[in-house]
């Protein structure tokens, strides 16, 4: 029995027609649904012949190409659990990941194959492939001397399909276990709630090691047997030239946003669009607003996290459990998907009444298994009776729609990627002549949010804003970086003398104003 095996389903959805075409990228390249097949069933050959452990984690570090989503498919066909990694984070983020996760296999660029390949061994990896975004690579070298046929490997609904890393407020980093039952059943819930039909296409310009582009967008596509237009980077003119040719778009509010700034986009350029979809962090009202008033078309927002897949969205058509509601609403993000059970919940775990603002709590058969190697993290996550507590403060009007009103958790969402501020200030509470430092996000008119570092010298040291910025580039993923930094004389204190983020985000809230 191979049918609880997410591949087996995507696999289920090919289109009859093999030879037709399943990814093209945006340079000209065509992969049909044969060469999909081929492919990964060479990668999983690979996989499979180098005797690994049951349970085995591939860390895969690369930049985005079709190969690497043959290596995710082959990995779940392999009955392996993929690990993606941002091709971001540097040297001693990479080193976290791979001795947290203890990888059998890493799959790196041949660029970063050195110390990459150091650090794997180190941790006790065996196997290290690179696999470049130009169709090079030790991985496909090895992969070309595998059959090209393979009998998808049995997986139970809850073996574990994939790991995502999502930092922690305190403490390191945690990897999501999410089960090949998860993730099927989020498709398919996806599927039908956004009415993917036949005919659809879908321009896939996200990055493919987070939730949104590796799950959300190419699950989609693939249990719809839809094609998809690939873009390694994302490029405002690109997606809009080519939207004649697709159906569907799915972006985090950043991408709209640079798409407003183009005069190409109008109605003409969308006219054969069917859906554009929002997600990863909140959506601006003007952004929603204008992009109606450009387009004629209204973005549907959806939320969700790695713990979770997708966990609400706005309707694509009438929400048959809401009177029928049709209405994509600005500012929220929707129903709760069915088979998700929402609840917003007091300070002492008692129910909010409707309208009121608390914690929001899920639980459905898309909620992850736990946190990698932390069972006491795990439990600490979850309510006595099963609900897993986002983190997320929200609220659910009468109507049922779900608003995020903001997030108990100390996070920035800059771009659609999360930041957290304990981290950052771990590292520059650590450098030379630093007393203090609290790190904030703030509005930006590009990436809705940014961080920025307020800094404290010690009493005989002076500190200077760029060298701590300049130190923070050596060491972390890019996007992290705050922004802008400030060296002051105190930080704002409460009387039990915690920091009082809230006035320095306060004070610091028009310093990036459009
Ligand atoms: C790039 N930079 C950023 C970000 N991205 N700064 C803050 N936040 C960012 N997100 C900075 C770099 O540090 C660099 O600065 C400069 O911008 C140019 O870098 P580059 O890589 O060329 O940037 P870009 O290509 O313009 O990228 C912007 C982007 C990208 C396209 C918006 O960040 C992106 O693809 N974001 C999507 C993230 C995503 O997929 N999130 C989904 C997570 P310097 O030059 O100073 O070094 S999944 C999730 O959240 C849940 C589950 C959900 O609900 O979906
Ligand atoms: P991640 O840890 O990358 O999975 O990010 C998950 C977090 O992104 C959620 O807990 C929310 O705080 C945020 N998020 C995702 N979608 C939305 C949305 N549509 N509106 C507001 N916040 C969102």
């Amino acid at each position: 029995m191979t049918h609880n095996n997410l591949f087996s389903a995507l696999r289920a959805a090919f289109p009859v027609d093999l030879t037709a075409t399943a990814v093209e990228t945006d340079g000209g390249l065509r992969y049909s649904w044969q060469d999909l097949d081929r492919a990964t069933a060479m990668m999983a050959n690979l996989l499979q012949s180098l005797d690994l452990p049951e349970g085995s984690r591939v860390a895969v570090q690369v930049e985005k190409s079709v190969e690497a989503l043959m290596l995710y498919l082959a990995t779940l066909r392999a009955g392996f659990v993929f690990l993606p990694l941002n091709t971001a984070y540097q040297s001693a983020e990479i080193e976290y990941f791979i001795g947290n996760a203890e990888p059998a296999v890493v799959v790196c660029s041949g660029a970063n194959f050195g110390w990459v390949s150091k650090t794997a061994f180190k941790a006790g990896t065996q196997h290290v492939f690179t696999l470049n975004d130009d169709r090079t690579g030790s991985l496909l070298e090895r992969a070309a001397h595998h059959s090209d046929q393979h009998q998808t490997v049995a997986r139970q609904a809850d073996d574990l399909a994939a790991i995502l890393y999502t930092s922690g407020t305190t403490g390191r980093s945690k990897g999501a276990m999410l089960t090949h039952g998860n993730m099927l059943s989020n498709a398919l819930t996806l599927k039908d709630y956004w009415g993917w039909k036949k005919g659809d296409v879908l321009i896939h310009a996200l990055p493919i090691f987070h939730v949104h582009g590796l799950f959300v967008a190419i699950h989609g596509a693939l249990i719809n047997g839809s094609k998809m237009i690939w873009m390694a980077k994302f490029d405002p003119k690109r997606v809009i030239a080519r939207m004649k040719e697709a159906t569907v778009f799915m972006g985090v509010p950043t991408l709209y946003v640079r798409m407003l700034a183009e005069p190409a986009l109008d109605k003409a350029a969308v006219k054969n669009m069917r859906l554009f979809i929002a997600g990863s962090a909140p959506l601006l009202i003007e952004t929603f607003t204008e992009w109606q008033q450009r387009t004629g078309h209204t973005i549907l927002e959806r939320y969700g996290m790695s713990e979770t897949a997708m966990l609400t969205s706005n309707p694509y058509a009438a929400d048959k459990r809401y009177a029928k509601q049709t209405e994509r609403r600005g500012g929220t993000v929707g129903f709760p998907l069915p088979g998700v059970s929402l609840r917003v919940r007091g300070d002492d775990g008692q129910e909010m009444p409707v309208g009121e603002i608390g914690g929001i709590q899920v639980q459905g058969p898309n909620v992850f298994k736990g946190y990698w190697r932390m069972p006491e993290k795990t439990a600490e996550e979850f309510t006595a009776d099963g609900y897993f507590k986002t983190g997320d403060v929200g609220k659910v009007d009468d109507r049922g729609y779900v608003t995020i009103v903001g997030r108990s958790k100390d996070l920035i969402i800059s771009g659609g990627y999360n930041v957290y501020p304990a981290e950052i200030e771990g590292y520059i509470n650590e450098m030379k002549g630093v007393a203090e430092s609290a790190v904030v996000g703030v509005p930006h008119p590009d990436f809705g949010e940014v961080g920025v570092a307020v800094v404290i010298a010690k009493s005989d040291a002076v500190v200077q804003p760029e060298n701590v910025l300049a130190e923070l580039k050596a060491k972390l993923a890019n996007f992290k970086i705050p922004k802008h930094c400030f060296v002051v004389a105190e930080l704002p204190r409460n009387t039990m003398g915690k920091v009082q983020k809230n006035l320095l985000r306060d004070q610091y809230k028009n310093l990036f104003s459009a």
